[in-house]
């Protein structure tokens, strides 16, 4: 053997137990009580885990008004990997007027040579045009990009409900997933429109611009679509108990409907965007952050299993003329941009909160931090799991480790993080990739661009039955015809 991993406690999504990790050519080849390679590593009072799979983060993306993350696949890749992930799903955003394919030629010019971890992306689709959805959809299928994004909100992104079943329609055919970002546009500009026009312009008004019942109607809208023509669909980042509340019931009917949460949504108030002068806009997201008893709540379903995923929503945007503050310093809460960081932070937050707070179990945090996304992103059994003939993505964690959380200790390019100051428990230190360490001794070893792009297969909605809508049934005179 290569290496092997010695002494840990190792955990997977189902199971925890004491064994030493054999690794030859990159890959799991023994599990066993006792063992040794040409180079070992001793993992004696650590957590040997599957390493993290960040499946929503965004890394070299301009928004549809032209403005950069800060983070490229370069440093996007190596926070992520200081923060126990050994691969990562960005986005690719089409805008209207681009291709898709062109989309993903992009995309991968931007990553090719720069990851220190293996990535894929999902693609954002703003355009879904005849060819898209006939041609180029497949294509991207094909070529191993098998999930799609879409938007209800936002002007120069969103898609109505016919072309959302379009996708959605498409994506079934093809076995592929659609993700959504589910708040209501309507509502939305109505609300901010009013509060603008009144001089509330502050960032705490970012909170009441996104109120809770425009996630809910969304949310329903888009499962009631999704149900409509029986294909599965993940809700991203739900920040509210309305809309947990809806996916939770879909899933007990038996629909292929699954939730993302995300770190902001547990750790982070609207207390947080009332912060004097502008520093409120630090905690800017879409949809927003909430209050303690949201908290509450979305903990309560990440225990039940509403939620499937758990992903940073990394959007990294400075707090400076860069990024957030591009309208100048008084700018008002609509042209500040939507996002904040954290990819080094979600697992150690979900670990030192979640596992050491005893709200979950070691077991839940890898099936929601890595399992789960391998799973429904198309990478099980290659990633995700600690199994024979799985890639050796491995993160050793110091589950004694306290840690206070700076900025300067980040490895991505921001100027801020929004857990400042928070004090954590529970850090990885070594992180394998394929067998080969990308973090040691708390240190990056590895080169940019030996990340290699993941081709994803179909994801595994084993388990998720469907639901059936009698008018679409082929039996029909016309549904032969309309079928999705
Ligand atoms: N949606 C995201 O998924 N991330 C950042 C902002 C947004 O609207
Ligand atoms: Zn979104
Ligand atoms: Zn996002």
């Amino acid at each position: 053997m290569d290496l092997v991993i010695r002494n840990g406690t190792v955990a997977t999504a189902s199971d925890t137990f004491k064994a030493d990790i054999g690794i030859t050519g990159g890959r799991v080849t023994a599990i066993a009580e006792s063992l040794s390679g040409e180079r070992e590593i001793d993992a004696t009072g650590k957590l040997v885990l599957p390493g993290g799979i960040e499946a929503h983060c965004h890394i070299a993306q301009e928004s549809a008004t032209g403005g950069m993350t800060a983070d490229d696949y370069r440093s996007g890749s190596i926070s992520a990997a200081f923060g126990g992930n050994s691969c990562f799903v960005p986005f690719a955003a089409q805008h209207r007027g681009m291709g898709v394919i062109e989309t993903l030629d992009l995309y991968d010019s931007r990553a090719e040579g720069a990851s220190v971890i293996d990535y894929g992306y999902h693609l954002i689709v703003a355009d879904p045009t005849e060819k898209a959805l006939a041609e180029e959809l497949p294509q991207a299928f094909a070529r191993g990009v098998t999930s799609f994004k879409v938007f209800m909100t936002y002007d120069l992104m969103k898609i109505d409900d016919g072309q959302f079943l379009d996708i959605l329609s498409v994506a079934k055919r093809h076995g592929a997933l659609t993700m959504v970002h589910a708040e209501n546009s309507g509502i939305i500009k109505w609300i901010s429109d009013r509060l603008v026009a009144a001089g509330h312009t502050q960032p705490r008004y970012h909170a009441i611009s996104h109120p809770a019942a425009a996630e809910a109607e969304a949310i329903n809208r888009a499962i009631t679509l999704a149900r409509f023509v029986d294909a599965p669909l993940l809700i991203v980042h739900v920040s509210t108990p309305e809309g947990a509340g809806l996916v939770a019931k879909a899933r007990l009917d038996g629909a292929k409907i699954f939730g993302e949460t995300c770190p902001q949504y547990l750790f982070l108030t609207k207390e947080d965007l009332d912060r004097p002068g502008m520093e409120g806009a630090k905690f800017m997201c879409s949809p927003p952050v909430r209050d303690t008893a949201t908290q509450e709540a979305l903990w309560r379903h990440l225990q039940a299993g509403t939620f499937s995923v758990f992903s940073s929503d990394h959007a990294p945007y400075r707090f400076d003329a860069s990024g957030k503050l591009s309208k100048g310093p008084d700018a008002s809460f609509k042209q500040i941009a939507n996002g904040m960081p954290g990819i080094a932070l979600r697992l150690p937050l979900l670990f030192s909160e979640g596992v050491r707070g005893g709200r979950i179990t070691l077991n839940q945090f890898v099936a929601l931090g890595s399992t789960n996304a391998a799973k429904l992103y198309g990478m099980h059994p290659q990633k995700g799991t600690i199994a024979i003939g799985a890639d050796a993505d491995i993160a050793i964690w110091d589950p004694e480790e306290t840690r206070t959380v700076t900025v300067e200790d980040q490895h991505d390019n921001m100027d801020y993080t929004p857990f400042e100051g928070r004090q954590v428990t529970g850090w990885p230190v070594t992180v394998l990739s394929r067998g080969e360490a990308v973090i040691e001794g708390g240190k990056l070893v590895a080169e940019p661009g030996r990340g290699r792009f993941v081709a994803r297969a179909r994801p595994d909605f084993t388990g998720h039955p469907g639901t059936r809508t009698p008018e679409l049934d082929p039996g029909w005179n016309f549904g032969a015809e309309i079928a999705p």
